[in-house]
């Protein structure tokens, strides 16, 4: 009889990347829908919709989402939403000059919800894009997933594995 086998391996890099960063490549969107940020700078596995502007998660866990968003000539009030409801807003007032409103949260995700970023205000869209300038962006990345997930594509690659 030989010695016991080294414990199954985690498959949880292979399995467990999510990650995107988009920009925006046109101004004042739309007030109370999602805003479409239509340039890719990075979309590991697509889990970014970039026709509905939503983020969708495949991979249950813990989420980091920020945004750093420029603004001229209006008012600036943009939220980050979680399956319709606003979890954070930001607000920047004009003053003349172009400026940039950020804001950032952690948020635990279940697979299929959604995040994405819209105005909440009527007439305070002062989202501004350049493309000489500067960017506005948005950025999600996953930090951890559910243990729960991790185990089960853990029992599928083993299960591939002596197949
Ligand atoms: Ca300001």
């Amino acid at each position: 009889m030989g010695q016991e086998g080294a414990p199954g391996g985690c498959n949880c890099n292979r399995a467990a990347r999510s990650a995107f960063s988009v920009a925006m490549t046109k101004s004042y969107p739309k007030e109370r829908m999602p805003i479409r940020f239509s340039r890719i700078l990075l979309n590991e596995g697509n889990h970014y919709n970039v026709s509905s502007g939503k983020f969708v998660c495949i991979i249950p866990g813990v989420y980091y989402f920020t945004y750093d968003i420029t603004l001229a000539n209006k008012h600036l009030a943009i939220g980050l939403v979680h399956n319709g409801k606003y979890k954070i807003k930001t607000f920047d007032a004009n003053t003349g000059n172009h400026d940039v409103a950020s804001g950032s949260t952690v948020l635990h995700l279940q697979q299929g919800d959604q995040v994405w970023l819209q105005i909440f205000y009527s007439g305070q869209n002062g989202l501004f894009f350049d493309p000489f300038w500067t960017d506005s962006t948005f950025t999600g990345f996953l930090i951890y997933p559910d243990q729960d997930f991790l185990n089960e594509a853990d029992t599928k690659a083993n299960a591939k594995d002596d197949s």
